[in-house]
């Protein structure tokens, strides 16, 4: 069988999620279309490197990515670094022949993620960006209904991020909250998720027009590399620094076909986790999904025998979009490592057939071209066309 050695560049979270997205695949894609081998992980911190090699099962380690984009050996390049990181490792990649996988959103600012996307371009390497939850088989099922009818014209479009990871004041100054290093705050972190989910959805977007707020104007300094995603009681120092992104945005939508929406994100929302939902209602049917409930998906379809319309929950399975190659009995689970192995399965299977896919690069700058228009849009207070 093909093999196809990949190179991890950071140690975070999001290298573990993408780690056993590689491992397991496998296991679900039977036979994969290449195997995924975890050749060398990166990290700046040697000591970091060498426990996550280990940990997430990589043969080799080194804190230069340079020398993994360099290696003929390597045939992938999986970016899992902090935003500002990106392009420079993407082009260089790009350069060097490399397919690319790159963590969301695909850079901090539209002007960088279109680098990104001529680079692969030019080089003619296959490109993934990492809007897993597009991947959650509800999700998929959802856009089946709409592409058969179901919902017919599409009207409107509701979405929501909320988290509350950083609500408490004390929660350390990640480099998610930096503008230098992040680009922008939940906006690009978790609103661009929502963003792609009303692009895979419901179709291009047209026009902005957001508000956006900074609740938290500064932070505790963070203390050691590891980036923490929420209060560590004792951890973070005395010393405060500021906050120079937004902590929530919304937005009104207009879509090039007619439809309008509404998005707002925030990590600042006390008692949501990770509350990601859509609700879209067309003139035959509306659909509603939670991926705090991402074995389901609600469904409204008026061709239903009902004295009163209202949503039915159906419940994933075998026989819903990859179900034959997850868990056999409906509600089991799908996990968020599920739809990273499925992200790494469809990006392998594009690699291997040579056949583009989505989201890729282009679907990454499109992201980060709204997410800049909303963030004009919020200083003029005004409608922007993107
Ligand atoms: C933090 O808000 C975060 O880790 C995001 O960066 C991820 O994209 C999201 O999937 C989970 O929350």
């Amino acid at each position: 069988m093909k093999k196809l050695n990949v190179a991890m560049i950071g140690a975070g979270f999001m290298a573990k999620a993408h780690s056993l997205a590689y491992a397991g695949m496998p296991m679900f894609f039977s036979p994969a279309p290449a195997m995924p081998v975890r050749k060398t992980l990166v990290d700046i911190d040697e000591e970091t490197a060498k426990q996550a090699a280990e940990s997430f099962g990589f043969e080799k380690y080194t804190t230069d990515w340079k020398e993994a984009v360099n290696d003929p050996e390597i045939d992938i390049i999986d970016i899992c670094t902090p935003n500002k990181f990106h392009e420079e490792i993407a082009v260089a990649a790009a350069e060097a022949g490399k397919h690319i996988i790159s963590e969301k959103p695909l850079a901090r600012t539209a002007e960088e993620a279109k680098r990104m996307y001529e680079a692969v371009e030019k080089a003619g390497v296959k490109h993934a960006v990492a809007y897993n939850y597009r991947r959650t088989p509800a999700v998929v099922l959802a856009k089946k209904f709409i592409e058969d009818g179901k919902v017919g014209k599409i009207l409107n479009f509701r979405g929501t991020y909320l988290q509350d990871w950083s609500a408490d004041p004390e929660s350390p100054l990640s480099w998610r909250f930096q503008k230098e290093i992040a680009g922008s705050g939940a906006l690009g972190d978790i609103g661009s998720h929502v963003l792609d989910f009303a692009r895979y959805l419901v179709g291009e977007i047209s026009d902005v027009n957001a508000v956006t707020k900074t609740y938290i104007k500064e932070r505790p300094v963070q203390a050691g590399g590891v980036d923490n995603l929420g209060t560590v009681k004792g951890e973070s120092n005395v010393e405060k620094k500021p906050v120079d992104v937004d902590d929530e945005f919304m937005t009104m939508l207009k879509f090039e076909n007619g439809a309008v929406g509404s998005i707002e994100a925030t990590r600042n929302a006390w008692g949501r986790n990770n509350f990601l939902t859509f609700e879209i209602h067309g003139e035959k049917g509306s659909l509603y999904f939670n991926y705090e409930r991402r074995d389901e998906l609600q469904v409204c379809f008026t061709d239903q025998d009902s004295e009163r319309k209202g949503y039915k929950t159906l419940y994933t399975g075998p026989a819903h979009p990859y179900g034959e190659n997850l868990w056999p009995i409906p509600a089991l689970g799908i996990g968020y490592g599920e739809t990273k192995i499925i992200e790494v399965y469809e990006f392998i299977k594009s690699i291997v057939e040579d056949t583009d896919l989505s989201p890729n690069f282009e679907d990454g700058y499109r992201i980060d071209v709204i997410a800049d228009g909303i963030l004009k849009s919020a200083s003029k207070e005004s409608w922007v066309s993107v």
